[in-house]
């Protein structure tokens, strides 16, 4: 049962009562991941891509108090324009609920409503993890993966944090990391890590299967992970020497908690005149197209 509080669209709510696939997307990446205008023509293209492949996309926030699943152009549109929109992860969702305020859901906020809603595949750019040091700062998104049983799609976790860390804490919270036709762990907008994912797939049926396994054996969450698209990957000198300059900034400015994300992601779009934008862009549309695939893929 769904629970009522939670506002699905018609379009969502007929899909899922007809089994039809549908594929979750969050909204942290519009509203403080990419800048306007281009997060929301990627967001709409990332719908776009879902259809495509025959599945029903479902872009989640949290509207004025209303944790909503399948927003309307008009929601993505102000989502993506306004400047005061909060970042809810998993720990805020009952203060941005009971307040009744404007929050865009992160990966572990977006997979907790998904899954309350009966959605189990999700996409997004890549998730959070554990910051490089001397910073502590581990993402939620890590907690979430382990308990709650939502496909996540991504490009590895973002190439600003502990790669290393970030792999044995998703082994040490019993989450797969299964990559799509591709053994090393991806770093977001760079192609590859030093890391290696914990299972390699050559199809989407192969990742439902891993994934419905994993559920049925009391599993989480899982990742399923595929590099960016090569011509838009940012070399990985090119990245470290920008990322290198931006993390001084954020601590010249003071900035952490959850600023700290959307803080570095900004400044590495100016620090490499758009490259990290653009790969961002391309592994994000190419995520939503293999997430809709393996949700196509599971109904057979
Ligand atoms: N993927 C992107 N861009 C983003 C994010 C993911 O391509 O901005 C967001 C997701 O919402 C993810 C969040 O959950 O970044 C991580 O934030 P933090 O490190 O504060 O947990
Ligand atoms: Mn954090």
């Amino acid at each position: 049962m769904i629970p009522d509080w939670l506002i699905l669209s018609e379009e969502v709510t007929i899909a899922l009562r007809e089994r039809r696939p549908v594929v979750a997307l969050e909204s942290t990446i519009i509203a403080h991941g990419l800048p306007w205008p281009t997060n929301f023509e990627t967001a709409k293209q990332a719908e776009n891509a879902i259809r495509y492949e025959g599945a029903v996309p479902a872009t989640i926030a949290i509207w004025h108090g209303k944790p909503t699943i399948g927003l309307t152009t008009a929601q993505i549109e102000e989502l993506a324009k306004s400047d005061d929109v909060l970042k809810a992860s998993r720990r805020d969702l009952g203060a941005v609920v009971g307040l009744k305020k404007l929050a865009a859901t992160t990966v572990s906020a977006t997979m907790a409503l998904a899954h309350m809603a009966g959605i189990s595949v999700f996409a997004t750019g890549g998730i959070g993890g554990a910051h490089r040091e001397p910073i502590f700062d581990i993402s939620a998104d890590l907690t979430e993966l382990a308990r709650t049983p939502v496909l996540v799609v991504c490009a590895g976790a973002k190439s600003i944090l502990d790669l290393p860390r970030t792999l044995e804490l998703l082994e040490t919270f019993g989450v797969p990391v299964i990559g799509y036709r591709s053994d090393a762990f991806p770093a977001f907008y760079v192609q590859r890590s030093q890391g290696r994912v914990s299972v390699r797939v050559e199809t989407p049926s192969e990742a439902a299967a891993i994934f419905r396994s994993h559920v049925q054996m009391g599993g989480g969450g899982a990742v399923l992970s595929q590099p960016c698209p090569s011509e838009l990957a940012v070399p990985a000198e090119q990245f470290d020497k920008a990322l290198g300059e931006a993390e001084l900034d954020a601590a010249a400015e003071g900035i952490s908690g959850a600023r700290l994300t959307p803080y570095l992601l900004a400044r590495l779009a100016e620090l490499t005149d758009g490259r990290t934008l653009a790969a961002n862009r391309a592994l994000y549309l190419n995520n939503a197209k293999l997430a809709a695939q393996v949700v196509v893929a599971s109904d057979e």
